[in-house]
C-alpha cells in the first residue's frame, strides 16, 4: 500500500520577488557607486536630473562609514574617528557607467565643538539651502547615534525638511552604532526616534555588524526607483566638466585643530 503523498510546499521562486532578491538587486545598484564631484557650496554642484539622496547629521554620527558600508567599498567616502572629517559636500553616481540612475551626496556633519561659531553658521546656512532648494533631491537620511539621541541641532535639521516631507521628500532616520547597544536599549531607541522622525521612517543599523543593511539597501533602491518611473537614467557630465571647488572655501571644520 503507498502512503498518500503529502502536499507540496508552495513554490517560493514562483512567487513575488522575495525581500532577499530585492536587497540583493539593491546591493549590486549600491556596490556600483563612484565619485562623481566635490564642492565647498551649493552653487559649485552640478545641476542633476537623477534621483539624489543626501546622508546628513552629526559630525562622527557614521555617514561616510554608511554610504562606504551601503556600497561596499573600503574608501568610498572618508571616515575617520576625528570628528569634521567630511568637509565638503560630496557626490557619488549610482547605476551603470554612462547611464547614472541615482547620486549619494555625503554632507559635512555639524554640532563639533571645535568648529569656530562662524563656520558653524556659514555651514548650516549651506546646508538648509541645499535641503530646500535642491531640486532633484529625492530623499533625505538623518544619521543619529542613538546614545546620544536626536540633538538640538537634529530638531532643527527636522525643522527645516519638514516642509518638504509633507510634500512628499522621503526620509529616513538611521540610528547607528547599533552594535554598542544592547537588544532592549535598541528597541527603546527605536520607539522614541519613530515619535520624533515626524513622517520618516527609522531603522537600527550598523556597519560593524552589518545590522540593518539589506533593509537599508532595499529602501535606497526603492526611493531611487519609484514604481512607473521607467528607468529615467541620464547620462551625466564627466567629473572633469564640474567646477572645481576653489582654493580657500574650505568646509566648516577647515579650522579644526588635528
Ligand atoms: N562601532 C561602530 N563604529 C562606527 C559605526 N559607524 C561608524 N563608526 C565609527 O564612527 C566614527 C565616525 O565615522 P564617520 O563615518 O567618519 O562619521 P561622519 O558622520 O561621516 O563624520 P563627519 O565626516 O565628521 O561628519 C569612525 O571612527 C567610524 O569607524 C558603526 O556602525 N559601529
Ligand atoms: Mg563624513
Amino acid at each position: 500500500m503507498t502512503s498518500p503523498s503529502k502536499p507540496k510546499p508552495a513554490a517560493a521562486k514562483d512567487s513575488a520577488p522575495s525581500a532577499k532578491s530585492a536587497a540583493v538587486t539593491a546591493l549590486g545598484w549600491l556596490h556600483t557607486a563612484r565619485f562623481l564631484t566635490t564642492a565647498p557650496q551649493l552653487h559649485f554642484l552640478p545641476e542633476l536630473d537623477v534621483p539624489e539622496i543626501a546622508f546628513v547629521g552629526r559630525s562622527n554620527a557614521g555617514k561616510s562609514t554608511c554610504i562606504n558600508t551601503l556600497t561596499q567599498q573600503k574608501q568610498l567616502a572618508f571616515a575617520s574617528k576625528r570628528p569634521g572629517r567630511t568637509q565638503h559636500i560630496n557626490l557619488f553616481a549610482l547605476g551603470k557607467q554612462g547611464a547614472t540612475d541615482a547620486v549619494l551626496t555625503d554632507l559635512p556633519g555639524y554640532g563639533y565643538a571645535a568648529v569656530p561659531k562662524q563656520d558653524k553658521i556659514r555651514w548650516q546656512q549651506v546646508m538648509a539651502n541645499y535641503l530646500v532648494s535642491r531640486s532633484n533631491l529625492q530623499g533625505i537620511v538623518l544619521m543619529c547615534d542613538p546614545r546620544h539621541g536626536m540633538t538640538e541641532l537634529d530638531e532643527i535639521l527636522l525643522d527645516v525638511i519638514r516642509p518638504r516631507v509633507e510634500e512628499g521628500l522621503k526620509f529616513l532616520v538611521i540610528l547607528t552604532k547599533a552594535d554598542k547597544l544592547t537588544r532592549s536599549e535598541g528597541a527603546k531607541a527605536l520607539s522614541i526616534a519613530k515619535l520624533q522622525a515626524g513622517g520618516g521612517q527609522v531603522r537600527l543599523f550598523s556597519a560593524t555588524k552589518r545590522t540593518g543593511l539589506e533593509d537599508v539597501a532595499t529602501l535606497l533602491w526603492d526611493w531611487a526607483h519609484p514604481a512607473g518611473a521607467g528607468g529615467a537614467s541620464l547620462p551625466l557630465p564627466s567629473t572633469g566638466a564640474i567646477p572645481v571647488a576653489p582654493e580657500g572655501l574650505e568646509g566648516p571644520e577647515a579650522s579644526a585643530p588635528q
